[in-house]
């Protein structure tokens, strides 16, 4: 007995000496799960050869509620978007963010896929080239990274994840601290940590908009369809 009490403190005094300075407290801030039949959640939509809509008439069940969100992408090559997006509040460096999103692939969609596909990302609106970016490339359909854009200078900043669950629901969610220098970036499948990585997340811009859908495409030369549910975006802190 004595044995384990002694193991049972060695344990706890363990987890605790690493938990300090690392423990983030996140508060929602934008949350949209499209029950209200509408997009009235978001700042707004956008499209580039493709449509989104709010539905609940079709396959599969939204990942929450009654209601999700189907865009598509009709191929015909080109610049391609379909994406919900908001507005944000010139996020600067020292900002800790979150987003987590319910995303549902048909089953083909990455044998389709013809482009690099960008489900979630913000950028630095009206200054163009500068994003984050979650990117799925074509040439390694199995693979995705975090990617900063920094002025069309493209740099991963985690290692490669798997993307390419098809036929279900997966709940993605991205941590990150922007900082020039000492910024950090975490991805979470379905509540596993799949992907992290340390160091720079800031373009020297601030951060004005977060998307989702195809957040970015280029060269689709096929149609492709993806559902979209329950989107939160957290604000955090240190
Ligand atoms: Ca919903
Ligand atoms: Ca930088």
């Amino acid at each position: 007995m004595r044995g384990q009490r002694i193991g049972l403190a060695v344990v706890l005094g363990l987890w605790c000496s690493l938990s300090v300075g690392e423990a983030q407290t996140w508060t929602q801030f934008l949350a949209g799960n499209f029950e209200s039949n509408n997009f009235t959640q978001f700042t707004a939509t956008s499209t580039s050869d493709g449509t989104i809509v709010v539905t609940n008439t079709c396959t599969p069940p939204p990942a929450q509620g009654l209601y999700h969100c189907k865009a598509d992408l009709a191929g015909n090559g080109g610049t391609n978007f379909a994406r919900v997006q908001w507005d944000l509040p010139s996020w600067g460096q020292d900002q800790l963010w979150a987003a987590e999103y319910s995303m549902y692939l048909p089953t083909g969609f990455h044998s389709a896929r013809t482009c690099t596909f960008q489900p979630f990302g913000t950028d630095t609106f009206p200054t163009l080239n500068n994003q984050m970016r979650l990117m799925v490339y074509l040439t390694a359909p199995q693979n995705a990274f975090m990617v900063l854009n920094d002025e069309g200078v493209t740099t991963e900043i985690t290692p490669a994840f798997n993307y390419l669950t098809e036929g279900q629901w997966v709940r993605w969610r991205v941590e990150q601290k922007i900082h020039n220098s000492a910024g950090w970036t975490k991805v979470y499948k379905n509540g596993v940590l799949v992907a992290s990585g340390t160091g720079d997340t800031w373009t020297g811009e601030p951060v004005t908009r977060i998307r989702f859908g195809y957040a970015d495409c280029s060269a689709q030369t096929a149609p492709l369809t993806l559902y979209l549910d329950h989107i939160v975006v957290y604000t955090g802190a240190e």
